[in-house]
């Protein structure tokens, strides 16, 4: 079975961060180890708003310490890290590791919102993580900003945004437009540093579409760990993460989730007679 690792933050309420990751990986067939960077709470008193507390770079060192101790993993992924410290702390084990398999999910900009959520991380991800990651995922607003081309509004900003991104290093880029692009479709723009495709899927009117990103980019991460091609694994991963908006869960009156088991019915495994 192969194994799969994500160094992200935690959200509890289950929908985003390394629990979408965790239960992306078991639903691709893949064992998930995990080695949490922060943790993200949400306030209801005050409008829902994230809270993000960071871990000390001591105890994350320890986690990926126990997650390396059995040799390497065959793919890994890194979403929220907390700061600039956890960053380097992860770098040093992209590097030393031996998984050509690395997805960047470059947290800055939440899904929802523009707010950013670490601005003194930009630097570090650009410096630290792009360097090596096989394909890096950003949002319309994070390729804005690691592109330092601002706002992004038509597919050519999108394609010289990649362009600058991997001038950073990332191998291979894709851009999720999500429903702040202009269009009727769910746009995605991925480049593998010579060859563009629009990747179209349906855009749904739903606010049940909380952990998309995380659940996109650990998809990747799964698929690649398995063998796709980098291409196969994020085609798939749209498909995956399209189902998974399609039959989002509502969790309480701010906010609704993915639901990461769709693509493969989970809701009825274990059910008497099946
Ligand atoms: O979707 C970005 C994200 C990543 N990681 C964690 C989060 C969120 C958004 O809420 O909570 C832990």
């Amino acid at each position: 079975m192969k194994k799969v690792l994500t160094i992200a933050g935690s959200d509890s309420t289950g929908g985003a961060g390394l629990q979408a990751d965790l239960k992306t990986f078991e639903e691709y067939g893949t064992f998930g180890f995990s080695s949490i960077t922060s943790i993200v709470t949400m306030d209801p008193e005050i409008g829902w708003s994230h809270e993000v507390t960071e871990l000390s770079s001591e105890l994350l060192a320890k986690q990926l310490i126990s997650v390396f101790a059995g040799g390497p993993v065959d793919a890994i992924k890194t979403g929220m890290m907390g700061n600039e410290k956890n960053i380097e702390i992860a770098s040093h084990y992209l590097t030393t590791t031996y998984t050509n398999h690395v997805v960047i999910d470059p947290v800055i900009a939440c899904k929802g919102t523009a707010q950013i959520l670490q601005p003194k991380s930009v630097e570090g991800i650009k410096h630290y993580l792009l360097p090596r990651a096989e394909i890096v995922t950003p949002n319309l607003v994070e390729a804005g900003i690691l592109s330092g081309m601002g706002d992004l509004h038509t597919i050519a900003e999108m394609k010289e945004a990649a362009k600058r991104i991997t001038d950073y290093g990332a191998r291979q880029v894709v851009i999720k437009g999500g429903r702040r692009f202009a269009s009727d479709k769910a746009l995605d723009l991925y480049y593998d540093g010579t060859r563009f495709e629009l990747l179209e899927g349906k855009l749904y009117e739903t606010n049940c579409n909380h952990g998309a990103g995380c659940t996109f980019a650990a998809a990747i991460t799964a698929g690649l760990a398995k063998g796709k091609t980098v291409f196969d694994a994020v085609v798939l991963a749209k498909a995956f993460v399209s189902k998974a908006i399609e039959e989002g869960v509502v969790i309480n009156s701010y906010v609704g989730h993915v639901w990461h088991g769709a693509y493969n019915h989970a809701e009825e495994r274990m059910e008497e007679g099946k």
